[in-house]
């Protein structure tokens, strides 16, 4: 059976999209409810991962989500543990902004078992974390350093590395909760050379920073932080 880059990826590919990121070790599954109906109008997909998440907790979140909810959920995990089979995708994700083994190959090797014991889609995407202000749990986690937003060539050379590899997306990643998002010039840049899907998340906050990424070419856009902070003042 081909899983790679079914239907999922087609709807990502034919239109801007917008997700909402849930991280399995914040989530309270008793409030789903509330934080289903919090979500924006426009989203189209639940992304499920984070950093540091315990075993069992992703399960536990997908589980309650698809109750609650008809969006497909994309998983985006932090480590092969949190591949949960009751999600519909799988963002599966080298981290190409860094020369760690354990995020460029060992973490996906460690996957497949799961994987292939799952119908998951499968959606290769070369992930590149950029530089967004401050130290982010996944310079953390990943122990890389994002690449500094100045340096517009050395981004591209790396997101045409993994499209040459053969990804299908790549998600420009400022990390969850950055001072600041990817840059406009950087989304454009990559847009410019790469035919990849462009996905972008990190430090998104406002419409107006959503509009501007959408327009310099962003095709799918990820919010994590902005979504926590408004569920948590409701
Ligand atoms: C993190 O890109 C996502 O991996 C979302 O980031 O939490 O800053 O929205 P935020």
């Amino acid at each position: 059976m081909n899983r790679v880059n079914q239907n999922i990826f087609k709807t990502i590919k034919s239109k801007k999209s917008l997700a909402i990121l849930i991280d399995p070790d914040k989530f309270d599954p008793s409030s789903v409810e509330n934080l289903v109906t919090a979500l924006p109008h426009q989203t189209d997909f639940i992304l499920v991962g984070g950093s540091s998440v315990e075993e069992g907790e992703t399960a536990v979140c997908v589980t309650a989500l698809k109750k609650a909810s008809q969006l497909p959920i994309i998983l985006f995990p932090g480590s092969y543990q949190q591949i949960e089979p009751q999600a519909d995708a799988l963002f599966f994700m080298s981290l190409l902004s860094g020369d760690n083994p354990e995020y460029l190959i060992h973490q996906q090797r460690k996957s497949i078992d799961r994987i292939l014991a799952s119908t998951l889609e499968i959606i290769p995407t070369a992930y590149i974390l950029i530089d967004g202000g401050c130290y982010t749990s996944v310079e953390k986690v990943s122990q890389t350093q994002g690449l500094s937003q100045d340096d517009i060539k050395y981004i591209v050379d790396t997101v045409m590395a993994g499209e040459f590899m053969g990804k299908s997306c790549v998600y420009l990643e400022a990390g969850s909760g950055a001072d600041y998002p990817v840059s406009t010039e950087i989304v454009k840049a990559v847009k410019a050379v790469s035919s990849m899907v462009v996905i972008v998340g990190g430090g998104i906050r406002t419409i107006e920073q959503q509009k501007e990424l959408y327009d310099a070419g962003a095709d799918l856009l990820v919010v994590g932080t902005a979504f926590e902070q408004q569920i948590e003042s409701l």
